[in-house]
């Protein structure tokens, strides 16, 4: 696929996007319910977080059986039809490859458990003795086994079990499952933390980029990616790093999640919070638009699963700064990734102490940890049912998986979608002018420079009168800058003398 004319991919959370038979939890009938929604919006792909078989430790994060569909979500054939329901419309479908880990349930792992000797017993990471390295959950990374009377890996939590990549067979297997998926014709892959699976557990090293490269590059070569957009969460790779890969097409694309983190004191975790200062949103997205200014392109993304809203980490649950973020993220170089509820100012919302549920917030706060870095940071606030109407009652007849509650009113689909000027027409314009304009899919990044407040940019490609994207990244009211022409698309429905708070456009430079 030609990964420069895909204009958004949005990501739907199957638990939280629409309940269709009222156990409270979403599903992929509830997906199709929505698919004409997500025509009118104007998106080509959907990223689908996992909708495999699991036990649910970790959401679906922790796969039983990557070819069957989780009787929570539905069945093989709703997958078909959401498949095929949503090619009529012209969307595509990419789904969540775990690869680095399964569920302790899987039958791999249950066979390797009991029989080392067996064809399965080198499937994952086994050891007499345990080093000491700490887990992404909290805690360490190995745990014993009775059974098997090891030690067994594991970078997230016990009950998700590291695969061993240097199994040859293992390998083998990831590769079945990729042509599974594209025989029933989807048409992306999102490969959950794939730069880990290079690491060397006994050096305590995640990332071997050679290693990774190579077991990457092998597994996609085994389906016709032709048709397919690759994406890979690899936070820990460097631009000449991602580069490579996409010169070789290993991956279109890649997550990083250096702007997520700018909330937070550095080199501490996630947990560890730091004021938001906007010139440091500026600087961060400037360095990685350098890096694939001429070549390559960026996952241009502000939330997901995992990353709660900014809005409300950054902004305060600003209006006015979703519609500036929107502007500003759709004039970048690389592919949007839409987060569902994002497109109606979605907020982290309030939930009760005692309605946390996920196992990374749990951990958190059973060592300790405070509930105001949860309110910012868990990643329940992300997975907050999609307000279709006013309350979560248009998610489901029934009871929420998760109780929350919001107070901002008229931030959901039903209300937005009566009021063109709401940040739901704004996100749907800015989708419709980066499938149409080559100058914001193809052209090169150049930053305008200007004091910090303000984000200006250029779009460019040679012979044709280049784009500017200016926005106001405060809420003072600042000069415009110079060299703005006739306007594409506004947070404003006028134009002004000066710039107004949390202002955005994209219009020609002269
Ligand atoms: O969620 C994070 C911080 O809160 C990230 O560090 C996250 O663990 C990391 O980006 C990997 O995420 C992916 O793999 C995890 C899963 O829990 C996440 O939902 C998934 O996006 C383990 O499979």
């Amino acid at each position: 696929m030609d990964a420069n004319k895909v204009s958004t991919v949005y990501q739907i959370y199957p638990k939280s996007f629409q309940d269709s038979d009222g156990d409270g939890v979403g599903d992929l009938q509830g997906v199709i319910s929505r698919l004409d929604y997500l025509s009118w919006l104007g998106v080509e792909m959907i990223w689908l977080n996992p909708v495999y078989v699991s036990p649910g430790y970790d959401n679906g994060y922790d796969v039983a059986d990557y070819t069957r569909i989780d009787p929570l979500f539905g069945s093989m054939d709703d997958m078909d039809e959401l498949i095929r329901e949503a090619d009529n419309r012209g969307i595509g479908i990419m789904m969540d490859i775990v690869a680095n880990h399964t569920s302790h349930q899987h039958e791999w792992f249950l066979q390797s458990e009991r029989d080392p000797e067996g064809a399965y017993g080198n499937f994952y990471i086994w050891r007499d003795t345990p080093n000491e390295w700490s887990s992404f959950f909290g805690g360490g990374t190995w745990t014993y086994s009775p059974i098997r009377n090891q030690y067994y890996f594991h970078a997230f939590a016990p009950e998700q079990p590291d695969l061993n990549w240097k199994n040859e067979y293992v390998r083998k297997e990831m590769a079945e499952v990729l042509a599974f998926w594209v025989e029933r014709g989807v048409t992306g892959f999102r490969f959950d933390v794939i730069d880990l699976i290079g690491k060397d557990v006994d050096r305590k090293q995640w990332l071997d980029f050679p290693l990774m490269r190579r077991y990457l590059k092998d597994l996609v070569a085994q389906v016709d990616t032709s048709s397919l957009l690759l994406v890979g969460e690899a936070g820990g790779l460097t631009p000449d790093e991602i580069l490579d890969l996409q010169r070789d097409s290993s991956l279109d694309v890649v997550f990083n999640f250096e702007v997520c983190a700018l909330d937070e004191q550095g080199g501490q975790g996630k947990w560890k919070l730091a004021p938001f200062e906007p010139s440091r949103l500026k600087t961060t997205l400037d360095t990685w638009q350098r890096a694939f200014a001429m070549e390559g392109r960026n996952s241009l993304f502000w939330n997901n699963h995992d990353q709660p809203r900014v809005i409300s980490r950054w902004y305060d649950d600003d209006e006015r700064a979703a519609k500036m973020l929107a502007v500003l993220l759709y004039g970048l170089k690389g592919i949007p990734f839409l987060y569902q509820g994002e497109e109606v100012g979605m907020t982290n919302g309030l939930i009760a102490p005692e309605d946390y549920q996920d196992i990374e917030t749990l951990n958190y706060l059973k060592a300790g940890g405070t509930l105001d870095a949860v309110r910012m940071k868990g990643r329940d606030h992300a997975r907050i049912p999609m307000l279709w109407g006013e309350g979560t009652d248009s998610f489901s007849t029934g009871t929420p998986w998760l109780q929350s509650a919001h107070n901002e009113a008229g931030r959901n689909v039903a209300t937005m979608c009566t009021d063109e000027t709401s940040l739901l027409y704004l996100y749907r314009e800015l989708i419709a002018l980066r499938r149409t304009n080559q100058l914001l899919r193809d052209g090169a990044y150049e930053l305008v420079p200007t004091e910090e407040r303000l984000y200006v940019y250029r779009r460019i490609i040679d012979g044709e009168p280049p784009l500017l994207v200016v926005a106001n990244l405060s809420q003072d009211t600042l000069p415009l800058p110079s060299g703005c022409g006739e306007r594409l698309i506004s947070t404003e429905k006028d134009e002004a003398p000066m710039l107004r708070p949390f202002e955005a456009f994209i219009c020609y430079n002269f």
